[in-house]
């Protein structure tokens, strides 16, 4: 049995990930690819549990130190326990949110040093790295319309503008670093016209 594949969906508040993972997965599947759909923070018992600690509005200030640790102490996890199991079994994994997530939250918007974040994504990680990684962008200002008409906003969701514009940039540095895995995906425009661009780079992926 090959190896599966490591596909992430990235991208700052609001773009459209949720949205968009459950297209994804039906496209996978529609290829015949067994594919195992996880998040992060989150994906164990354990992991879940931190990532309610990560985002509850009522957590005790929480130093930024205590913040990337937890983020990294949830992937552990996860990779231990959900990622390597599956991708080991030939499963893909389709994954809302991983490591270019903590570049983007840690690194651009709490301003944590990279070298500090590559220390550690090389402690838990190893040699783990994504296949591919989808980055979904709109503005923020589009994204944070789309996230406040959900209402009931997190502990993240709860960042001034200019937080969430240090995160949109990191991420497009990202993807600068990395444009052979990482492929940017505008989602400032109606979700059929998204789609498609999807269809075309998972496409080619594929093949
Ligand atoms: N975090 C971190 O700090 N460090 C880390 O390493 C990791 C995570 C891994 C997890 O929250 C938080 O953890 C995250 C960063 C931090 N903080 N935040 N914020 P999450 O993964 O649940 O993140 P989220 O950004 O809050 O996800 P979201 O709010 O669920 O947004 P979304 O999934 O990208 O958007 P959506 O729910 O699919 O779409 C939002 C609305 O827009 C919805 O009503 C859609 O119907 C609508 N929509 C979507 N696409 C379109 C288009 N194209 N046109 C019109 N309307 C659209």
């Amino acid at each position: 049995m090959p190896r599966g594949k490591f596909i992430t969906l990235e991208g700052g508040e609001g773009v459209g990930k949720t949205t968009n993972l459950v297209f994804i997965e039906n496209y996978l599947k529609l290829h015949g690819i067994p594919v195992v759909v996880t998040r992060e923070p989150g994906g164990t018992v354990l992991a879940e549990k931190i990532r309610h600690l990560l985002l509850d509005k009522e957590s005790e200030d929480i130093s930024e130190n205590a913040e990337l640790l937890m983020v990294f102490a949830a992937r552990a996890q996860h990779i231990k326990h959900v990622i390597e199991p599956a991708l080991a079994s030939g499963n893909w994994i389709l994954c809302d949110r991983f490591t270019d997530a903590t570049y983007a939250y840690q690194g651009g918007g709490r301003n944590m040093k990279n070298s500090t974040i590559a220390w550690l994504e090389n402690l838990v990680q190893g040699s783990l790295k994504p296949d591919l990684t989808l980055l979904l962008d709109a503005p923020v200002e589009i994204g944070m319309e789309r996230a406040r008409s959900r209402g009931n906003l997190d502990r993240f969701e709860s960042e001034k503008i200019h937080f969430f514009e240090q995160v949109r940039r990191a991420y497009l540095l990202q993807a600068e670093l990395h444009p052979s895995r990482i492929k940017v995906i505008k989602t400032n425009q109606p979700l059929i016209d998204v789609e498609n661009e999807l269809i075309n780079v998972i496409g080619n992926f594929l093949r």
